[in-house]
């Protein structure tokens, strides 16, 4: 910490601690905009070193000026904080006045109650029943629906893949969804068992879904980081865990973040060495269990695989390569026309605004993300969609709003899935040229 600042934290401590001076609130997340560099110091400092969690942006060098940023504050650093950002004239509002509450709402589970109308996708569940839920998907759906085990993670958790094949036509394509990469993303998991249910309940009754069944198979691993996932429901004050939980070398911090521990570009922007670091990228690329499996996984497939998307919250971003670097992929132009006619979908049927473009350009710089590599695997259509919201609720996107958050982003799959079919699959009379 600055001398500056220790100076300003004791002397204004004094003063909150008199008697008499009490403005004691509950956890709450924070917005602020800085409004100048100064501004963005002190939020660094004060998010570094205070008992907050910057939910946005995921690092604090990525804070900057006229840009919002989301921090949780518990309770008992609330007024200290407030009194910071106050002494600078950093204004800030109120996003979440009560997020215990919310984190309540999202663990409830009220499947038992008969007055509750809500079925059991449009709920958040806990990692057994996620595991449950495959090996049921699986044993009642008996010619469509494998499980595959791809590998375990670090506190050896089984990893999952369910296989949807609805043919077995020679020389079948495929795509491939991840959820679950970050474990405080708990949107991100409601959304791969909702497209499997969706993809089930609606193949040879939605064109779109019947034609992509037809034409691929379709790979979804619906928890890539089942530790910190389980971490998040099971140990209060966790929620906003977000890396896998490996211990690293020295032992004194846990969890790296597997969206920055792929092959590419390892450890140079946007991640740290630093194990006690939210973008903690690992001590060497693919060091975690949970990034081989899946990077073994592709490798193995990687002349079927056409399609991957990584789903992850929030912000409401359709993002395409590069994110490394801020060159232009490729085929930079077919990603934009796919996930622009994807946004433009979602706003016609949802009303909502979902911005798209190369993850370096439209959200930062950032080595390591899982969207690059596959890519540079040669799978030419890559994508992380961040689904919603965009603050409102953050992490904690109430239960009745799954379903919204679950049908634009399946509306956003299927949109770019079928355009990959469009792109890659021979016109039908090819043979009679
Ligand atoms: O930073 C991330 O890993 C993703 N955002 S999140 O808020 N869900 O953490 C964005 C990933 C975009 N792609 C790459 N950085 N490669
Ligand atoms: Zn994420």
């Amino acid at each position: 910490m600055s001398t500056p600042l220790i100076w300003f934290v004791f002397m204004n401590l004094s003063i909150l601690l008199k008697p008499g001076h009490c403005t004691e609130t509950g956890d709450q997340v924070l917005s602020i905009t800085p409004q100048t560099q100064e501004q963005v110091d002190i939020l660094r400092n004060v998010s570094t070193h205070y008992e907050t969690v910057l939910w946005q942006p995921v690092s604090n060098e990525y804070i900057s000026t006229q840009v919002q940023a989301h921090l949780y504050v518990p309770a008992n650093s609330s007024v200290t904080v407030k009194a910071i950002l106050q002494k600078h004239g950093i204004t800030h509002k109120v996003l979440l006045a009560n997020p215990n509450e919310l984190t309540k709402m999202q663990m409830k589970n009220d499947s038992t109650d008969p007055r509750s109308s809500s079925t059991f996708y449009e709920r958040y569940h806990t990692l057994e029943e996620i595991y449950d839920w495959i090996n049921r998907t699986a044993q009642d759906n008996p010619r469509t629906v494998k499980v595959i085990l791809i590998g375990s993670s670090y506190e050896k958790r089984p990893l999952y893949v369910l296989k949807l094949s609805f043919n077995d036509r020679p020389n079948r394509k495929a795509m491939w969804i991840d959820c679950g990469i970050h474990a405080r993303e708990w949107i991100s998991p409601a959304f791969c068992m909702w497209f499997v249910h969706h993809s089930l309940s609606f193949y040879q009754q939605n064109s779109e879904i019947t034609r992509i069944l037809d034409s691929m198979d379709v790979y979804v691993l619906p928890v890539m980081n089942p530790d910190g996932y389980k971490y998040t429901w099971t140990t209060i004050k966790r929620r906003w865990w977000r890396k896998n939980r490996s211990i690293s070398k020295s032992g004194f911090c846990v969890g790296v973040d597997l969206n920055r521990n792929f092959d590419v570009d390892w450890g140079i922007k946007g991640s740290s060495q630093n194990p006690c670091e939210e973008i903690n990228c690992g001590p060497f690329p693919e060091s975690e269990p949970e990034t081989q499996a899946v990077a073994n996984f592709l490798r193995r497939h990687k002349d079927t695989v056409q399609l991957y998307i990584t789903i992850h919250s929030y912000s409401q971003m359709l993002i395409f390569p590069y994110s490394y670097t801020f060159d232009q992929a490729e085929n930079h132009n077919d990603l934009l026309e796919m996930v622009q006619e994807a946004a433009q979908r979602i706003k016609r049927y949802y009303r909502n605004t979902y911005t798209y473009g190369p993850g370096a350009a439209i959200l930062y710089p950032c080595s390591g993300g899982s969207d690059d590599w596959a890519y540079k695997l040669g799978i030419k259509y890559s994508f992380t969609f961040e689904l919603q919201d965009r603050g409102e609720y953050g992490f904690l996107l109430p239960p009745s709003h799954i379903s919204g958050a679950c049908n634009e982003a399946l509306l956003a799959v299927k949109t770019v899935a079928v355009k990959v079919l469009e792109k890659t699959q021979a016109p039908a009379n090819d043979h009679t040229i």
